[in-house]
């Protein structure tokens, strides 16, 4: 077996805060049985413990120490590059009939499944260390949180673990002694990092995760998008509150008024960047603050969204994050950070394509390799990442850790889309942001394995994150809808509509304050603008665009509709909705014909 660490042992008072609840002991147990693993590492997530085994990872080469000048406490980690990515095709829903999971999820039943991986794991941990993480997600008082547990043979994702929840005994704590108490379980194991072993299995009914074969981020972190998305998502619609693939931030005016907004991008479509804005000098005095940069939980109280970031720290894309793109993200990621297929230099800094400065004349790539500036390869990997505590984040929100979650004023919705899409444009109403939604496409990235840059239709960002049946899941947006008596306003943007030059139209980044400016405009009822037939857009004065250096043509092309693409757009919709057979529900289709009648006016 390749690159798989044996076991370690640790020193006594570390790797023994046994939970108490017993049914996670007899959970423990079955699969230690099954393992067979060299000996049981029980994580508390103390600061002495992530010591451990922080020492232990570099005498096993599984973390590289990095220039403590440089990036203070933090590590480099180099998965298989067979595993660089999120492996949709191996990505399980595993419920009891293929129509609860649905036309747009991989199925495959519960019981053979079980038996399947169950023989997978059959000694699976043979001279390795089983270590159990338990974790909650959510701020610790919230009412919307939820309790994991984590078993796995792998020290970076504990370590990992350790960033991106809150780990160790606050979820003992949390869980209490109730062998009724609801908590995920989730199993993971390395074995071989085979790609042809590799699968993310989930289990809604029972509450639980099996991943095997893979060592890489949102395919092992099973708190994040298997257990806040999927698992999250079919609970959410049983339990009437929302899990969504959404940042969240705050936007502060100059009066110091403040709103929430809440935004579903694909992955690798611009979410922890819009997180971390930071207004350009035109906006003196607005603040923009980060709640989540990748998800969201939401619940309705007093006809209101109100939303929690589940997460406690980031796990963002590397490539293109430099002081003039990100200042936050890089502030946040100067130490404490644990960085994965990022490439190291001859004086152990990280360096990345699209960092600030000259490339180094020498690095070693992600795989390993010697790297020059001259050479073919990558020196980071496209979806190279970096782990860092949200506490990192300068920009961080008072509201994180609030257990009863920041009221939302504005959903948007946006993907990557070359041509067709406006920079920005309002629904409606809630059924036609629920459309909006729906209907969105985007061009894949490299946040998961298979082809990029080709259009597909995404969901609200769910097309890979949503637990079950699609169809009912619309329909669970519908009826949230109608329980808001103060709904969010909709928007759909684009930061990503290329001109005839093939360069981007709109300087993104920092600039989209503006577009967001317009949202709080529209959110107060004071923002300009005209009806289009795919919702209200703003016209060119209805946004502040001073001090921005861009001519009147290309602002005409970023929010002009162009009828000819549209009418290609409208018959896509068609075909999606189709190929869903039948589960897209009534509201939804009468919106369509409702954006095909306003096309004939
Ligand atoms: P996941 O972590 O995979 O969910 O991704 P994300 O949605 O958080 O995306 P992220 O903010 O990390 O951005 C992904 C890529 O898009 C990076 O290469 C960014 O540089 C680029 N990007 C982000 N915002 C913008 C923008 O406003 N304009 C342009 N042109 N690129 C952007
Ligand atoms: C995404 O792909 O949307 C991510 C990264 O946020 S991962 O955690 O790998 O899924
Ligand atoms: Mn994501």
């Amino acid at each position: 077996m390749k690159n798989i660490a044996p076991a370690i042992f640790p020193p006594n008072g570390i790797g023994d805060t046994k939970p108490t609840n017993q049914a996670v002991l007899d959970w423990v147990h079955e699969i230690g049985k099954l393992t067979k693993p060299e000996n049981i590492f029980w994580c508390d997530g103390s600061e002495r413990e992530n010591e451990f085994l922080i020492a232990e990872s570099l005498k096993q080469n599984v973390l590289i120490k990095l220039n403590e000048k440089k990036v203070p406490r933090s590590y480099l980690h180099r998965s298989n590059p067979n595993d660089v990515a999120r492996v949709e095709k191996v990505t399980f829903i595993c419920t009891p009939t293929k129509e609860e999971a649905g036309p747009t999820n991989n199925w495959s039943e519960p019981a053979d499944t079980y038996s399947k991986l169950y023989g997978l794991l059959n000694g699976a941990m043979r001279g390795r260390t089983m270590f159990v993480v338990p974790y909650i997600m959510g701020p610790p008082d919230s009412p919307l949180t939820k309790v994991g547990f984590e078993i796995t043979d792998s020290k970076y994702v504990v370590l990992s673990m350790r960033i991106m929840t809150r780990m160790g005994k606050i979820a003992l704590k949390r869980l209490g002694n109730d062998p009724k108490a609801e908590w995920n379980r989730g199993v993971h194991s390395l074995l071989d990092v085979d790609p042809d072993r590799r699968f993310i299995c989930h289990f809604p009914q029972d509450n639980t995760i099996i991943s095997v074969g893979s060592g890489y981020g949102g395919n092992v972190l099973l708190s994040k998008k298997c257990l806040a998305l999927r698992i999250g998502s079919y609970l959410a619609r049983k339990q009437g509150w929302m899990a969504e693939h959404m940042l969240i931030l705050g936007v502060e005016s100059p009066e110091g008024k403040k709103h929430y907004v809440a935004a579903a991008f694909p992955s690798a479509c611009g979410k922890t960047n819009f997180a971390m804005l930071i207004p350009p000098a035109h906006f003196n005095g607005w603040k923009v603050t980060t709640v989540g940069d990748d998800i969201a939980w939401m619940e309705i109280r007093d006809g209101r969204l109100f939303a929690v970031n589940p997460e406690n720290g980031y796990f963002g894309v590397v490539p293109g994050t430099s002081y003039k793109s990100n200042p936050n993200a890089m502030k946040s990621i100067e130490h404490d950070t644990l960085y994965t297929n990022v490439a190291l230099t001859d004086d152990a800094d990280v360096w990345w394509e699209g960092k600030d400065g000259e490339p180094p004349k020498h690095a070693i790539d992600w795989r390993g390799n010697d790297w020059t500036p001259d050479s073919k390869e990558k020196a980071a990997h496209p979806n190279s990442r970096f782990a860092t505590p949200m506490r990192n984040n300068p920009a961080l929100d008072a509201a994180v850790e609030k257990g009863e979650g920041v009221p939302i004023s504005a959903i948007i919705f946006g993907g990557r889309r070359s041509d067709t899409v406006p920079l920005v444009y309002e629904a409606f109403d809630w059924n036609h942001g629920v459309y909006l939604g729906a209907t969105m496409a985007s061009e894949t990235t490299a946040a998961a394995t298979g082809a990029v840059g080709k259009v597909r239709r995404d969901p609200m960002a769910m097309l890979p994150f949503c637990g079950y049946n699609i169809g009912d899941y619309f329909r669970h947006w519908i009826d949230v809808g109608k329980r808001l008596t103060n709904p969010p306003l909709i928007f759909n943007v684009n930061w990503f509509r290329k001109g005839a030059n093939g360069k981007f139209l709109w300087p993104g980044f920092g600039e989209n304050m503006r577009v967001l400016k317009w949202v709080i405009d529209r959110c107060e009822r004071t923002g300009g603008a005209l009806k289009s037939p795919v919702g209200w857009l703003p016209s060119p004065h209805d946004l502040d665009l001073e001090e921005l250096d861009i001519d009147h043509k290309s602002v005409a092309d970023l929010l002009g509709i162009d009828h000819e693409e549209w009418q290609k757009e409208l018959a896509e919709h068609k075909t999606f909705f189709d190929s869903l057979g039948g589960v897209v529900p009534e509201e939804l289709l009468k919106q369509r014909e409702q954006l095909v009648a306003r096309f004939k006016q």
